[in-house]
């Protein structure tokens, strides 16, 4: 995919996103090439999947609901009607339906860029990772420490931001999904010794 497919995908995403997370997307987007560059891998698609990672974020729910079947995807209880973990998998349908994205590494990248999973490629981290530290960010806590640490361990980084999720998570009583569970699990384990 050449520069000026990439800027078509901006354009179109302009229009189906809201204002602020165009901004935000664009900013996912650029720290995602710039981690892609440190940890040498593709640049490109880090910066499609950081473009298109939110794809589904401005549909209603019910059309979420509507992708993730149509696209085969089976669905927890607690991912059911539950936005803030249905738009990364709707998103990887609308991501091949709408902008036409076929590599399994995108769409994956896209569809575990909520709770993250056990074992992410790097591409998967780099996606999870720039979406919690692009310039945009502002609330989370230890937002600079993690952004350095993103630039020097990206392991400890996808760890940390595990970490200040289901403690935020704590803080607003809403249900935490299994997998984001196991992947905290997960990176905790490995940062203390041996990958899983
Ligand atoms: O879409 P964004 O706002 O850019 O960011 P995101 O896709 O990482 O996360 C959306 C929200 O989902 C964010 O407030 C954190 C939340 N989240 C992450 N893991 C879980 C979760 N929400 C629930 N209910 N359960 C989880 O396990
Ligand atoms: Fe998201
Ligand atoms: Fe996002």
């Amino acid at each position: 995919m050449d520069s000026r497919q990439r800027l078509r995908i901006a354009k179109q995403l302009e229009k189906e996103l809201n204002y602020k997370r165009f901004i935000h997307t664009m900013g996912v987007a650029y720290t995602a090439s710039s981690l892609a560059m440190r940890y040498g891998t593709d640049v490109e698609k880090a910066e499609i999947a950081g473009l298109l990672h939110d794809c589904a974020k401005c549909m209603d729910t019910e059309e979420m609901m509507s992708l993730c079947r149509e696209g085969g995807i089976q669905l927890t209880k607690i991912e059911s009607g539950n936005p803030a973990l249905l738009h990364s998998k709707a998103g990887s349908v609308l991501a091949r339906k709408e902008y036409g994205i076929t590599d399994p590494e995108i769409l994956s990248a896209i569809a575990c860029h909520t709770t993250g999973k056990p074992g992410m490629t790097r591409l998967e981290e780099i996606v999870f990772t720039a979406d919690y530290i692009e310039p945009g960010r502002t609330s989370a806590r230890r937002l600079p420490e993690i952004r350095q640490e993103a630039f020097l361990d990206l392991d400890e980084a996808v760890r940390m931001i595990l970490s200040d999720t289901l403690a935020y998570l704590s803080t607003t009583g809403e249900p935490v999904d299994g997998m984001t569970k196991e992947t905290y699990e997960y990176y905790e384990k490995y940062k203390n010794g041996g990958k899983a």
